[in-house]
């Protein structure tokens, strides 16, 4: 098999867009990236690639995927590996089914408390929306992450497993910011949040092998995203 063409719309600020960049890296497919300007109208050319006019967006042998999720499957689908099992055995259904509930979990219970704290008008409404925040993801996601990890499987990511999953490529941009974005020095996040989810051994021993992961890091500038959501949101 030939390798395939890949051109990836993106912008490397944008977290969703992320999740394109670890899954390329992980699976060492060689891409052309085009860097999209979000802070001007989309051009007509790009909403014929994607007309909702967000990025990510993937070109695969010139067929066009779009939303980031959905890329990141189809990419982790289309190059089997590590990432994802088949789905055509049982055990392989199974833990894909495991790693998209453990994604809707993350997207329906923690991710519309994300940018709560950012928002806040005093301190103590900071404080209280980091610890629903923290509480939520204690709560849903922590539990799920080695609940049905094989006997001896004991590495680090979802399911026990030694090497990166389609879960970290899922997540890993929003585990990212969640530590950059409850550092003193930025504090959107009220900086108790580290010590809160640090209390969860589970949770704590996945986000730091997430976070130290080199697909993860690869290409996240801790300082710019800091900068970028200061600015969007502006203490008060
Ligand atoms: N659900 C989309 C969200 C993508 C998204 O919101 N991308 C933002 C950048 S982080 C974007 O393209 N924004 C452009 C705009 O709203 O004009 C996905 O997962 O791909």
């Amino acid at each position: 098999m030939s390798a395939p063409k890949i051109i990836l719309y993106t912008n490397r600020r944008c977290p969703y867009a992320q999740r394109a960049h670890v899954a390329l890296q992980e699976l060492g497919l060689d891409f052309e990236e085009v860097t999209i300007d979000l802070d001007t109208p989309r051009e007509p050319w790009y909403l014929e690639v994607n007309p909702r006019g967000l990025v990510p967006s993937l070109s695969y042998n010139g067929a066009i995927i779009t939303e980031s999720a959905i890329v990141s499957q189809f990419l982790a689908d289309a190059h089997p590996s590590h990432l994802l099992p088949a789905s055509n055995t049982p055990a392989g259904a199974l833990q894909r089914a495991r790693i998209s509930f453990f994604y809707e979990a993350y997207n329906s219970k923690v991710a519309p408390l994300y940018f709560v704290p950012f928002r806040a008008a005093t301190p103590e409404d900071r404080k209280t929306a980091t610890i629903a925040f923290a509480t939520a993801i204690k709560k849903e996601i922590a539990p799920l992450i080695y609940a049905h990890a094989e006997p001896g499987a004991t590495g680090p990511f979802f399911g026990g497993s030694e090497k990166l999953t389609l879960a970290e490529v899922l997540l890993g941009s929003f585990v990212l910011r969640i530590h950059t974005l409850a550092k003193e020095e930025y504090a959107l996040f009220d900086p108790s949040l580290t010590a809160l989810l640090d209390e969860d051994k589970n949770f704590a021993r996945w986000a730091k092998a997430t976070r130290e992961n080199e697909s993860v890091k690869a290409i996240y500038d801790e300082e710019a995203v800091a900068e970028r959501q200061l600015k969007k949101f502006p203490k008060k």
